[in-house]
């Protein structure tokens, strides 16, 4: 079969090549920063509507006496921290203006803008997208993708990237696995292909199911 190359340019190769160096440098200050004020910082990734809100949502529930602080990115609007800010949950909206992916640069301002006490577990929600957001580091100390059900177990043969940079999958909406014809061990085996010691969990924010070993995994890398 037939295959097209569709990488680019050599100077569109420099270009991006600058850009991700001017990003891990940032980063890098923000890892200081977080380091100082003790912030457990995780970078929630996934597609548009995969679930991240929600499993945000419900994991800081499960985190029993840890403080949360949520910075939501998204190309437009503030519902995602609308709704953690109504219930008392310190929450920033980054819009990125049509942007695919958060930067360390967005990161670093909103973090200092952000109420987040220190020892807080901070949760970044990164724009709904499986390609560039996986290519920015953030300063994060924990990178976490969604894999909701109804999206498909191929997605790693698709996306490899955003599977091979992962600290863990969590697989959302479980409960509806069944209509949707999901199969979790092949996208297990799918994804340890790419990332072989990845944890996988497999949740339903909607019934419960699956959170309490996956916020127990969670608590314990904050400890670490
Ligand atoms: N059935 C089911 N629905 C879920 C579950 N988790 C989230 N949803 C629903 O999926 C939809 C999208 O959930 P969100 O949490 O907003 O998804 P998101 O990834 O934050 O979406 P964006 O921020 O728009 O990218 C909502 O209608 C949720 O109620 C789940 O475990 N089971
Ligand atoms: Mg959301």
């Amino acid at each position: 079969m037939k295959g097209y190359d569709m990488a680019g340019s050599e100077k569109t190769v420099r270009v991006l090549e600058k850009v991700h160096k001017a990003n891990d440098l940032l980063a890098e200050e923000n890892r200081g920063f977080f380091a100082e004020r003790r912030l457990f910082v995780v970078n929630v990734l996934g597609s548009p509507g995969c679930g991240k809100t929600t499993l945000i949502d419900a994991t800081r529930r499960g985190l029993e006496g840890i403080a949360v602080a949520v910075i939501e990115g998204d190309v437009a609007g503030d519902v995602d921290a609308r709704h953690f800010a109504e219930q008392g949950v310190p929450a920033i909206q980054i819009n990125t203006g049509g942007g695919c992916h958060l930067d360390a640069a967005m990161v670093k301002q909103a973090v200092a803008d952000l109420a987040a006490p220190d020892d807080s577990a901070v949760f970044i929600e990164n724009v709904g997208n499986l390609i560039c957001t996986s290519g920015f580091d953030l300063g994060e100390g924990l990178r976490v993708l969604c894999l909701s059900t109804p999206e498909g177990d191929d997605k790693p043969l698709k996306y490899p990237g955003i599977f091979r940079g992962a600290d863990a999958l969590v697989i959302t909406k479980s409960e509806l696995a069944e209509y949707v014809g999901f199969r979790f061990d092949d996208v297990k085996k799918r994804a340890s292909l790419l990332n072989e010691e990845l944890p996988v969990f497999e949740v339903s924010a909607k019934t419960g199911d699956g959170m309490e070993p996956w916020c127990r995994w969670l608590a314990a890398k904050m400890r670490d």
